[in-house]
């Protein structure tokens, strides 16, 4: 018998042998997205990402998405009462340190998630840092949101955000324009945050040069962020990945400029270290969280 298989009898003969008492009390984020089922996306992506990063992470569900990652196949929302009552109970009774949205679905759950933020604010008497991902439109290009979904984005949630981080397309379709290159970028980027008095990381990815360059404008200033474009790999998730690490940031006492530089890192490197999986003659790829 292998040692580890002996241990794990010893232990089960007698847990207290083996087993050592320790009380941690990390950090607290609160994921309110979607669920993935092929959990590269959604709060299951949010949820690796705050473990790998040392917080505890809270969920809020939205929806229900029957996905793999090149092909949406159904969604159904969750009531909006329902993802009210999720986010009460846990504001209520939890410190959570940072709030991020992904995937909210129709314009009735985004109502319904800033009135929910709105009064457990008021009720724990402090704001809670709040990163929105826009997110419309999957990598592989199916609409995940209602069309009126949009008005209630701009007019409810964005007014809420401590960051809103959409990335070429979405940044476009809110603008009502296209973004080509770097100056078209930084336009928008000002642009967003003159409009939704909010802190815009505008991501380029999409862009395709050699870097996947991000630009941030935060307080009347631009700062860039850059790391090596990782070609040749599905990055279905990276967008919630990339928020989750912003919010999992926040909830530990980082800077905005500290959690988004710690967030490119790690979703870079969680890009380069993917994981793959041979179905016959086609691929299946996933970022790999465990970094
Ligand atoms: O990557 C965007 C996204 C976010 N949230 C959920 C998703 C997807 C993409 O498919 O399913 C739940």
């Amino acid at each position: 018998m292998v040692g580890r298989d002996r241990r794990a009898r010893r232990r089960r003969a007698n847990p207290s042998e083996t087993i050592q008492r320790r009380i941690q009390t990390p950090p607290i984020a609160l994921t309110i997205a979607g669920s993935d089922s092929s959990a590269g996306a959604g709060i299951q992506a949010d949820l690796k990402t705050f473990t790998a990063l040392g917080v505890y992470g809270l969920t809020a569900v939205t929806c229900i998405v029957a996905e793999v990652p090149r092909k949406v196949s159904r969604i159904e929302p969750v009531t909006a009462r329902m993802v009210r009552e999720q986010i009460e109970v846990l504001l209520k009774n939890f410190r959570v340190g940072a709030i991020k949205s992904g995937l909210l679905c129709s314009a009735e759950i985004v109502c319904a998630v800033a009135q929910a933020i709105q009064d457990g604010e008021k009720k724990a008497a402090r704001s809670i840092p709040f990163v929105v991902d826009p997110v419309m439109i999957a990598t592989s290009g199916d609409n995940l949101l209602e069309r009126e979904a949009i008005e209630a984005y701009k007019n409810k949630l964005f007014p809420r955000a401590t960051l809103i981080t959409p990335n070429l397309d979405e940044a476009a379709l809110l603008l009502e324009t296209t973004i080509d290159d770097r100056r078209q970028m930084e336009s928008a980027a000002k642009a967003l945050a003159k409009k939704y008095h909010a802190s815009i990381l505008l991501k380029g990815g999409h862009l395709h040069g050699d870097n996947a360059i991000d630009l941030l404008f935060h307080h009347g200033e631009l700062t860039e962020f850059s790391a090596p474009f990782v070609r040749g790999v599905e990055t279905h998730g990276t967008g919630c990945t990339y928020s989750a690490a912003i919010t999992a940031g926040l909830a530990s006492g980082f800077s905005l400029e500290q959690a988004i530089r710690r967030a490119k890192k790690f979703v870079t490197e969680s890009i380069a270290l993917h994981l793959r999986w041979k179905r016959g003659s086609a691929e299946i790829d996933a970022l790999n969280h465990s970094i």
